[in-house]
């Protein structure tokens, strides 16, 4: 037996206040939890839509830093941009706020102090990286220095962004402070952790027995962090920009911002509803349902549910429905190399077609794996669907309503055979869209929608009620009958989706609305009615809008280009002698595989020509696959010492060319040469 719920709660991930929001944050997060919304609201339910702005955390200190603002100017510029984007594309938060706020500090600093208090956290001393200049810790990302695993000079103390590896700044060869570039020191710091490891049997127990639902990608993330065993992590930073930690003894350290944020959510709920917000989050039929990005989910799964459970008197999610990644045009959407589509930009660019984006979004969304948009198929979409079915059906049956009855809904009159099969097709949509949201399939419960257009236009197109105007005017009056039956169907099932187009088809069928429950009726229009004057609810886009798009996205590449030649300028000239240190050599690949648990490694048996077979492991497992390269003949070096990766002793670097956007390309000889061949 299902439970039973009595009120849904709906948060949606808090975007970070460092930059404008874009397709990819509207796809994944904010229009399948607005659907939701939308959805449950027109049933009638009790619901709730939280969001905020996540305004903490590193890259905002780092942004503010560079641009020589303080971090609360960064959050207020972006804050107002993100909030006005959000409501230009109708999602319907009943709150959105900020995590600046008095009330989250309140809040956040007092969930803190309770699970102190408890005894929830361990307290642990480590040794940090300290800028002795700027007499500051420094969190990983303030430390630049070299990678022990590719050597890329430029790697950051949690990422090497050349080879992938997550680092800590301890492994760094050559560490440097970003702030001040100064050599750090290492130094002692205390901070609280909360012991993950505790909560694993309650966790499994939890999720892979009690949520089997949960999505195939949520669910397989969770078991995988739970088979790997969790540890304690740590809940504060050495940092001024924060939420101070609230006990003696922590100056100058804040809360990390993964344990404030999602806290942003209770406090988001305070501010909207100061007298009854409990209800909310501790009554057990409350639902509570997290709307968030793949790369959320621990977070989400574990780490806040842990610390509502260490708190006690709080509900858990009752889902996570995360979604994966949308890429733009075959490429990862990226902020700092400008590959994205801004809100703000799209509707400056595309006035008023919000609900363009929102269809085409949810036609697309990454629900089961990573999808792409294109404007090619933007524009296909909004062409092919939006104006050809949809917009098309509801204008000719207004049109001819407008035309043969003066604008009034015609009585319907006998049924024949064909007009009751149509109508039996669409009184199947509303439990077949109720069934595809209550599982949070959006893209699948669209298609539906759109089903009941598509049945509308062959209905239309078979009975071809304009050459019945002059000799059978009863049969054109229930063809139109049955038709506006159909269209104020579609007002009522298509507004989670297309919010706008539904008001301006409701304002045209003149009707205030006529609530969910009623979807699937043959006769929400009475005969008599008058309806208003139709406009169109969708225009076609041209290739020139399409092009101009396509356009500043190749800008935006080329852009990108030139700044990635000027940010690797020619390094020092060097000496011929110093270039005949190199050994660079061709070798053939004999074996080539996969090395475990390493998602970007590849290891190699290499025909060296100087009677050995040498071992090189190499960071392009996520650019080749094995079988690509055996048989191949690659350039590399071979005097480099011999280093440790992954437990393998590789004897040599493979040269490889690294495009402007992180793609390698294996450096190969122009014809075959034997084995051992140098390269000068
Ligand atoms: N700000 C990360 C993100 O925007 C983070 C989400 C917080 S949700 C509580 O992807
Ligand atoms: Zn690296």
């Amino acid at each position: 037996m299902e439970k039973q719920f009595k009120r849904t709660l709906i948060t949606t991930a808090l975007p970070y206040a460092n930059g404008p929001v874009h397709i990819g944050h509207l796809a994944g997060v904010y229009v399948p939890a607005d659907i939701y919304a939308r959805y449950l609201r027109l049933k009638g339910e009790e619901v709730i839509l939280i969001g905020g702005s996540d305004e903490h955390g590193v890259p905002i200190a780092l942004k503010a830093k560079a641009e020589g603002i303080t971090p609360q100017e960064v959050v207020d510029r972006y804050h107002s941009i993100i909030k006005k984007s959000f409501e230009d594309f109708g999602i319907t938060f009943d709150i959105y706020s900020r995590t600046t706020s008095e009330m989250h500090h309140q809040t956040a600093s007092d969930f803190f102090r309770t699970l102190y208090e408890k005894g929830e956290f361990i307290e642990k001393t480590s040794e940090q990286y300290y800028d002795e200049e700027a007499k500051q810790f420094l969190a990983d990302r303030y430390i630049t220095g070299t990678c022990p695993h590719c050597g890329n000079e430029r790697a950051y103390g949690d990422q090497c962004e050349a080879c992938g590896t997550s680092l800590s700044a301890m492994d760094l060869i050559d560490p440097k402070s970003a702030i001040t570039g100064s050599i750090p020191v290492k130094k002692e710091t205390k901070h609280w952790y909360l012991p993950l490891d505790k909560h694993e049997p309650f966790l499994r127990e939890w999720i892979l027995e009690g949520h089997k639902e949960w999505k195939s990608n949520v669910y397989g993330q969770c078991k995988s962090w739970l088979d790997m065993g969790l540890q304690p992590r740590a809940v504060s930073r050495d940092l001024d920009w924060g939420i101070p930690v609230p006990v003696e003894g922590a100056e100058g350290k804040v809360l990390y911002v993964w344990f404030d944020a999602p806290i942003g959510y209770i406090s988001n709920t305070k501010e909207l509803l100061p007298d009854t917000w409990e209800k909310w989050w501790k009554d057990p039929e409350t639902k509570m349902i997290h709307f968030i990005g793949k790369d959320n989910i621990v977070f989400h799964c574990i780490v806040f549910p842990s610390m509502l459970k260490a708190e006690g008197s709080y509900n858990l999610p009752e889902n996570v429905p995360a979604n994966e990644f949308l890429n733009l045009e075959g490429d990862k959407i990226s902020t700092s190399r400008n590959w994205a589509v801004w809100l703000n930009e799209y509707l400056e660019d595309l006035p008023g077609k919000q609900d363009v984006l929102r269809y085409v979004l949810t036609a697309n969304a990454p629900e089961t794996k990573d999808n792409d948009f294109t404007w090619k198929d933007f524009q296909a979409r909004n062409n092919n669907e939006l104006v050809a079915i949809l917009g098309n059906f509801v204008n000719r049956a207004m049109v001819l309503t407008q035309k043969y009855f003066d604008g009034k809904v015609p009585a319907c009159g006998e049924l024949t055979e064909y007009d009751k099969q149509t109508l039996a097709d669409f009184a199947h949509v509303k439990s077949a869209v109720e069934r595809l949201l209550d599982t949070f399939h959006f893209r699948e419960a669209q298609k539906e929608a759109m089903n009941l257009a598509r049945i509308g236009n062959k209905y239309l197109a078979d009975t071809e009620p304009w050459k019945l105007a002059k000799t059978d005017r009863n049969r054109v009056a229930t063809i139109l009958n049955i038709s506006l039956q159909i269209t104020a169907n579609l007002a009522i099932v298509f507004e989670p989706f297309l919010p706008f187009s539904m008001k301006k088809l409701l304002a045209m069928l003149n009707v205030e609305n006529f609530g969910w429950n009623r979807l699937g009726a043959t006769d929400l229009l009475e005969a008599g009615h008058s309806l208003n004057t139709p406009e169109l609810l969708f225009e076609k886009i041209e290739d020139s809008v399409i092009n101009a798009q396509v356009q500043k996205l190749l800008d935006t590449k080329k852009a990108n280009e030139e700044a990635n030649y000027k940010a690797n300028p020619i390094r020092e000239t060097i000496t011929f002698d110093d270039f005949t240190k190199l050994d660079i050599r061709v070798g053939t690949v004999l074996e080539c595989t996969k090395v475990p648990k390493a998602d970007k490694l590849l290891q190699f048996k290499i025909d060296d020509g100087l009677g050995a077979t040498r071992t090189i492991v190499s960071g392009i497992a996520q650019h080749y696959s094995p079988e690509e390269l055996v048989g191949k003949q690659i350039c590399f070096i071979a005097n480099l010492a011999p280093r440790k990766l992954k437990g393998i002793v590789s004897e040599g670097m493979i040269l490889s060319a690294e495009n402007f956007d992180g793609k390698l390309a294996v450096v190969m000889p122009e014809k075959a040469v034997k084995p051992g061949s140098e390269v000068k």
